[in-house]
Formats: C-alpha cells, structure tokens, sequence
C-alpha cells in the first residue's frame, strides 16, 4: 500500500521529494488542492473541512499513513484528523521543531509561516514543548507561497520580494530558522543568501522523512521489495502549472499526473 501526502498545492511536493529520496520503495499518493490554494488565510473551519476532504480521498486509494505535508493543514488540523482514521498520521510541525531545538546554540529560532501557522502559534508550543528556554520570532510570509504557486520562484522578482520581506527579520542572537511552509524550500536559496551563512535554514520536509521511516518500522508497515514503486500525483486545480513545477521539482519521468 501506498503512503499519502496531501498539501494545499504544490508546497508538499518539497516533503514528497524528500520522502522518497529516504524510502525509494515506497509507493506514493500525493494530493494537491491547488482550486483552493492558499490556504494560509483562511479560517480554521475551511481548513479543516478541505484537509478532512483529501484525507478521504486518500483513504479511498488505501494508503497505509498519511502525511499532512502542509504546515497550516497541520496547525489546525492534524489531531481532528488522526481522531477520525485508524491508519498513522503525521504532520511537519512536531520534526521541524524538533530538528531546529537540537540545531540552535543561542535557542532564537526563527520561523516563516503561513498568517493562520503564524495566528495558530502551533510553533510557538511545539518548540516551546521541546526546550522552555527557546524565544520564538515569527513572521508571516503569505506572498512566498503565490510566487511558488505561480512557478515563478527561480526569478529576480522573487528574489526582490524575499529580500524586502526579510531584510528586517534577523535578529543578533538568531542562529536557526524554520521554513514552517512546505512551500518555501522553493525559495530556500534566496533566503540563505538573505539571512546569511550564520543561519541554519530548517527544512520541515526533509526532516520529516526520517519521522516518517520511524513511523512505517513502528507499525510494520514497510513496503515489501516485490512490487515497483510508483508516485501517483493528483490536483483540484488546472494542471498545466501544476505539472511544470511537478516536472522542474521531481524529475519528468518519476511520476504520474492524475
Ligand atoms: N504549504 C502550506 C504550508 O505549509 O503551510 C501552506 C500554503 C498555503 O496554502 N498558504
């Protein structure tokens, strides 16, 4: 049985990337919901109706855990969710906060997020769970997630718009930020060479694939070596944009649009 991924559009391609670089055996369902992209500034109650809508669609494919690879999604989302399934969930806050604790010395973490993960202070309470002397500044970055949805993250513009964005947000005693958007490890180059070399950028993504692994070993659910592995990837919205990014991000041969 596949793993499913689910996202508000193409953000949690960044964490599907990263999964399957860790699990190359498994097999993957990921869904988008690019129609109602961004989710960022929407209500709690429409996040939540759309993440428990895509957690049906995965259920009707049969996976055998769901990863919500979107850090809103997660914020709001994530404990309604594994009250309603019995197969595993996870979601990208609780590894990225974990990853940022244990890389930060000075323990100023910075975090860039969506305006509802921001509101939410779902990070402020995960990374304060994991270390009460860690001080928190947030910053919402609602933009970053359009020009990545617009497949527009590699231009100048995006370039500009990150640096005006940023160009504040460093503080002296900083040392590690979360990309608490699965959208932004698209624009991570622009925000290294923002913030500089003495930041440690934290992908949630990349981090939650070894999360993952630990899941799938604790309830045996690893993919047996008989079967080929597959990526079956689905969106709500238009599909022309969808499947540059898809292609750019994942390789033109890896997948299969749906
Ligand atoms: N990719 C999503 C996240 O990680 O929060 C949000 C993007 C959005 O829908 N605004």
């Amino acid at each position: 049985r596949p793993i499913g991924l689910l996202d508000s559009g193409v953000g949690g391609l960044t964490v599907l990337k990263a999964v399957k670089k860790r699990l190359p055996e498994e097999s993957f369902i990921y869904i988008g919901d690019t129609k109602r992209c961004p989710y960022g500034n929407r209500t709690r109650e429409e996040i939540i109706t759309y993440t428990l809508e895509m957690v049906q669609f995965l259920i009707e494919k049969n996976v055998k855990m769901i990863v919500i690879a979107c850090n809103t999604a997660t914020a709001h989302a994530l404990e309604i969710v594994r009250k309603k399934v019995s197969i595993p969930v996870m979601g990208v806050v609780k590894p990225g906060s974990k990853e940022a604790v244990g890389t930060s010395s000075s323990k100023e973490i910075g975090v860039l997020a969506t305006v509802s993960t921001v509101d939410s202070k779902f990070y402020d309470q995960s990374l304060l769970s994991e270390d009460k002397q860690v001080k928190v500044k947030s910053l919402a970055c609602p933009e970053f997630v359009d020009i990545v949805e617009d497949n527009a993250y590699e231009t100048q513009k995006a370039k500009r718009m990150v640096e005006n964005k940023l160009a504040d947000f460093k503080t002296e005693d900083m040392d590690t930020v979360i990309l608490g958007c699965t959208h932004f490890p698209l624009l991570a180059t622009f925000i290294q060479e923002t913030l500089g070399e003495s930041i440690t950028l934290i992908d949630s993504g990349a981090v939650t694939s070894n999360a993952v692994k630990k899941v799938l070993l604790d309830n045996k659910l690893e993919a047996k070596n008989n079967r080929p592995a597959y990526m079956h990837i689905f969106t709500t919205g238009p599909e022309e944009i969808f499947r540059m990014i898809v292609e750019k991000w994942l390789g033109t041969e890896a997948f299969d649009l749906k």
